[in-house]
């Protein structure tokens, strides 16, 4: 795979499906709104944008009632799967995939989609206060935001309408940095399936700089591997974080949020690239500025900003 891209391209995904709360769907056009797309052309990057952003409103079926715990099933399968076209489109085209969530359903679509081009070599950073690898059976809440990898890693039997997802990414090629709120059956599940998780207790005793490292000589010892990484805001403490749907008390600080970014961008070796879970409805207008920017300045940093 070709190291360090020069284009950067960009998929809008305004998608609030998979939790109940309306709001995300505005996370990308509020990106955009605090200027992202000039932010990473004045780094050096040519930008493309996937097109028909409007286009996942118009995927909502008249008609979708829950499948067994599933909220949502049809239309968070139909918007993964226009994702992971668009997410596909881009890796083909050797650009850095960019991904502006939406809640983080939509990362079934953009590991889809990059692990169709990558396969499994592909190795991913999953940054979270959450495990998002609960099956429709170990799902308390039902919103499929809290599904995804499950699907992607073939946990579980991906029913109809996600039987178009095949396990694409492998099990010791997952990682994650800053867990804090994992349910019970999922706690089962990375450890039935030996899957590496550093905490935010691991983040206390080690540092984040020795936490990131572990992370990528886990997944990817020699720096030779293609990684996706998806980060969802909420792993940043909601004292940085304000507006997104499930906040969770005691996260990463801005400069660890920013490290994580730092790290995996000085190894060349980022590919893909999701940011989600900002909603701009929660909070006021305060709250709203600094999530956006927080988020705009995950993004750059990924893309080499803060790199001398
Ligand atoms: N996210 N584990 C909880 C659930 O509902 O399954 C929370 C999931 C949060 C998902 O933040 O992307
Ligand atoms: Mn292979
Ligand atoms: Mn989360
Ligand atoms: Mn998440």
């Amino acid at each position: 795979f070709l190291k360090n891209p020069e284009t950067v391209g960009i998929t809008c995904v305004p998608f609030s499906g998979g939790q109940p709360k309306g709001g995300v769907d505005d996370g990308p056009v509020e990106m955009m709104r605090f200027g992202i797309l000039d932010q990473i052309q004045d780094m050096g990057y040519s930008v493309e944008l996937s097109d028909g952003m409007d286009k996942y409103q118009t995927l909502k079926p008249a008609d979708d009632p829950p499948i067994g715990k599933m909220k949502n099933p049809r239309y968070v399968s139909l918007a993964a799967r226009r994702v992971a076209e668009q997410v596909r489109a881009q890796c083909e085209k050797g650009n850095m995939a960019v991904t502006l969530g939406g809640d983080h359903s939509i990362a079934m679509g953009t590991l889809v989609g990059s692990s169709s081009v990558y396969g499994d070599d592909l190795c991913v950073i999953w940054v979270d206060a959450h495990a998002d690898i609960n099956t429709p059976d170990t799902t308390d809440s039902g919103n499929l935001h809290g599904c995804p990898l499950s699907f992607i890693l073939g946990i579980c039997d991906a029913e109809s309408p996600f039987d178009w997802i095949k396990p694409c990414i492998r099990k010791d090629r997952l990682v994650y940095i800053g867990l804090r709120d994992v349910d019970a059956g999922e706690k089962a599940i990375l450890r039935k399936h030996n899957i590496k998780a550093f905490s935010m207790h691991d983040v206390d005793r080690h540092g984040i700089g020795k936490v990131v490292e572990m992370a990528l000589d886990h997944v990817n010892k020699d720096r030779t591997l293609p990684v996706h990484m998806s980060f969802d805001v909420d792993a940043l403490d909601p004292s940085v974080a304000p507006a997104t749907g499930t906040p969770v008390r005691g996260g990463l600080t801005f400069r660890e949020g920013h490290y994580i970014c730092e790290a995996v961008a000085e190894t060349g070796c980022l590919v893909a690239l999701d940011l989600v879970e900002v909603n701009p409805a929660l909070g006021d207008p305060e709250s709203l500025r600094q999530t956006v920017a927080v988020g705009c300045s995950l993004v750059r940093c990924s893309l080499g900003e803060s790199l001398l």
